[in-house]
């Protein structure tokens, strides 16, 4: 019996493990768990353990890799169109929403399918996703010289305004939630796969001690210069562009005007709960002016330098 097989078969030994962990609601409405150091919800940390334990890399998977609303959805459209090898060939963006064509692997029920019926059945090479901290990766993908990994970050201000926007946009979440209690739980790290400044500087730690197998983008620096980022990310992945309009293209194609009134990011659903077009707002650097008071502002500040101190990393 496959490692898989036996976690499948075991599956309620694991409901009895999560059962177990430490409990706390992000905001007052979903409940999260605690595994690892990181926290979320208790289906996602079921299909996390299953992936560590049983999940073998191949060296031309590419992975890609974020906290939550760090420009996830923007990063798979790019790589998308980068590895789709006939750029002139139909747009697949058209057909359906970023997060179809690059499965979270977390998310994709991953501990129900069976095992023929998940990503070891994806077309190679293999591009997919995921939200999980470094540390929990399976050490197929952690020990690989190859199986490449591409991260993304956001300043946790604009981070924390996606989130709040995102979650009471939730079909789960009956009553909206103020953006104190969003506040509260993004600086205790109470959210979804938060602690968001560990989870930041696991990836980035990583990235500067390997940076051929760990490439480590800002969504700021993509909004300032997609032309230099997303040359950067083609480099990256081996697929370089042969000339600047590809490139445009690439660009065009993922733009968030684009993509936000296409039909199919228009309408419909994923997991039934979290409809296609949540993924697509303002999309701009500095919304949380908007919505921040001083001492929210100054809260973030405080915990943003202090986590970062001696990192090198700005935020
Ligand atoms: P996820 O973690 O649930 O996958 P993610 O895609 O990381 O979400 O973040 C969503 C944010 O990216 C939204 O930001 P906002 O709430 O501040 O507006 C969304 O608007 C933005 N976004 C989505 N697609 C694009 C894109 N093509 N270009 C720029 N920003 C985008």
């Amino acid at each position: 019996m496959s490692d898989k097989e036996s976690l499948l078969h075991s599956g309620e030994d694991i409901d009895k493990l999560i059962e177990q962990l430490p409990k706390a609601l992000y905001s007052d409405k979903i409940e999260l768990c605690e595994w690892e150091g990181f926290w979320c919800e208790p289906t996602l940390i079921k299909a996390a353990m299953i992936f560590k334990k049983t999940f073998k890399s191949d060296p031309n998977d590419v992975l890609l890799a974020s906290s939550v609303k760090t420009g996830t959805t923007w990063l798979k459209a790019i790589c998308v169109c980068i590895m789709q090898d006939n750029k002139d060939e139909q747009d697949v963006l058209v057909k359906d929403n970023p997060h179809f064509h690059v499965p979270t692997i977390e998310a994709m029920d991953y501990y129900i399918k069976s095992p023929a019926n998940d990503l070891y059945t994806m077309p190679y090479p293999r591009l997919f996703h995921t939200h999980l901290p470094y540390k929990v990766l399976p050490d197929s993908i952690k020990n690989s010289d190859y199986c490449k990994i591409i991260y993304i970050v956001r300043n946790p201000k604009d981070t924390l305004i996606s989130m709040w926007h995102f979650f009471n946009n939730h079909k789960r979440v009956e009553n909206f939630f103020p953006l104190e209690k969003a506040v509260e739980c993004f600086c205790n790290g109470v959210h979804h796969y938060g602690p968001f400044f560990e989870h930041v500087l696991e990836y980035w730690e990583e990235s500067k001690r390997r940076p051929q197998k760990i490439l480590f983008l800002k969504y700021e620096d993509l909004k300032i210069d997609p032309k230099k980022e997303v040359d950067k990310i083609a480099l990256f992945l081996g697929k370089p562009f042969g000339n600047e309009e590809d490139l445009e293209k690439v660009l065009w194609r993922c733009s968030l005007e684009r993509l936000k009134n296409l039909e199919v990011n228009k309408s419909g659903s994923l997991f039934t709960v979290v409809p296609n077009s949540s993924f697509f707002r303002k999309g701009i650097v500095g919304d949380w002016k908007n919505y921040m008071t001083p001492e929210m502002e100054e809260k973030l500040e405080k915990i943003t330098s202090l986590k970062l101190q001696g990192s090198g990393l700005e935020l």
